[in-house]
């Protein structure tokens, strides 16, 4: 499996995040990102490359200009306050408030966020557009005819709208990946998500789209961040009616609960016939992830991978989420070698 990789991904390293009441260590580290790479490097066989670099034209079909903007000049707003520690929002406009983009930094930090889990860094607007292209790059390998290309990036995407940040996520790899995909020859692609928590920032991007399938199977949204997104009922809108899958379980759920509703997100994705699929490959569905209360365990991953191979699609699997730092590494490789291993007996 070819794996795309850039060090800079550790040009973003937040020192806090709100969590427990308390201001901790940030459980979406660098370290997660080596630790992946160095299992790679030691057992599973393919190339590592560096992303191309793809301008802000990709990024643009995704997100809003004045998000863009934001992300590109926040660290430096936050700097000019004399402050060095992490830039992190305070307040959020509720029910009865207005959405009107505010002058100061402060402000904007709440307008375009969602929760007080995302620090921005000197250095975040650097490592997420590498993030971007990674996936991109990804993308690209795909169009060229790869059958598996795994986009090993961080910070993650999924949560990250067309115009806001949120859980550890800035701008969102595997949706700017998708779009580039139907831009440059897909006619259809399907994105599977099975990251512990629901993929609220792509489901709300492409949800009144029939030209993208999002299925995603998570912790139910009544007892598990994101909270306000992720529910059954949530189906799309418009021309996209119908093609927008959630498929909550109760937090805690057994392994043959989470492998039926795999199952069940596969049939989806078998019946709309895509060109190719996005994975949005997030492993703190782990029996010791330190932030999630999932089941699942290291040797599940490979048959989560053949499962997902026995579609016989293109498949770029993206990084999201997993913060059990020591097995993140063996939990990923599981996912891409079990992938392979279906592939390669299928040749
Ligand atoms: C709240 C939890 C953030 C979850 C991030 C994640 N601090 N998303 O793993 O997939
Ligand atoms: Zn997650």
């Amino acid at each position: 499996m070819l794996t795309i990789y850039s060090d800079d991904h550790r040009l973003h390293r937040g020192r806090v995040e709100l969590n427990d009441g308390k201001l901790q260590p940030c459980y979406e580290c660098p370290e997660r990102a080596d630790v992946i790479l160095e299992t790679i490097k030691r057992s599973a066989p393919g190339d590592i490359i560096a992303p191309l670099e793809f301008g802000l034209r990709p990024v643009r079909a995704v997100h809003k200009p004045r998000y863009i903007e934001f992300l590109r000049q926040a660290w430096d707003l936050w700097a000019a306050e004399g402050r060095s520690c992490d830039a992190l929002p305070l307040n959020w406009a509720v029910r009865g408030m207005r959405q009107i983009e505010p002058d100061h930094i402060d402000g904007k930090l709440s307008y375009f966020s969602f929760d007080a889990g995302t620090p921005i860094t000197a250095g975040t607007w650097s490592a997420a557009t590498t993030a971007a292209n990674v996936a991109l790059t990804g993308a690209a390998k795909i169009l060229e005819g790869e059958r598996g290309a795994f986009a090993l990036c961080r910070p993650p995407g999924h949560h990250a709208a067309a115009d806001y940040f949120g859980g550890y996520c800035f701008l969102n790899n595997a949706a700017v990946a998708t779009q580039y995909l139907l831009d440059n020859d897909a006619a259809r692609v399907a994105i599977l998500d099975i990251d512990y928590h629901h993929g609220n920032g792509t489901q709300s991007i492409f949800y009144d789209r029939s030209n993208v399938l999002f299925v995603s199977i998570h912790a139910d949204p009544l007892q598990e961040y994101p909270y306000f997104l992720g529910h059954s009922d949530e189906q799309g809108r418009g021309d996209g009616k119908g093609y927008n899958l959630n498929l909550p379980l109760r937090r805690r759920c057994g392994v043959n609960e989470w492998f039926g509703a795999l199952d069940t997100g596969l049939q989806r994705i078998s019946d709309y016939a895509p060109d190719c699929a996005v994975v949005s490959l997030g492993v703190d569905t782990y029996i010791d992830d330190p932030i999630s209360q999932a089941c699942l365990e290291s040797s599940d991953y490979l048959s989560v991978g053949a499962r997902i191979a026995q579609l016989g699609l293109p498949v770029l699997f993206v990084l999201e989420g997993g913060y059990a730092v020591n097995d993140v590494g063996i939990n990923v490789v599981n996912v891409l070698t079990g992938f392979t291993d279906v592939r390669r007996r299928a040749r």
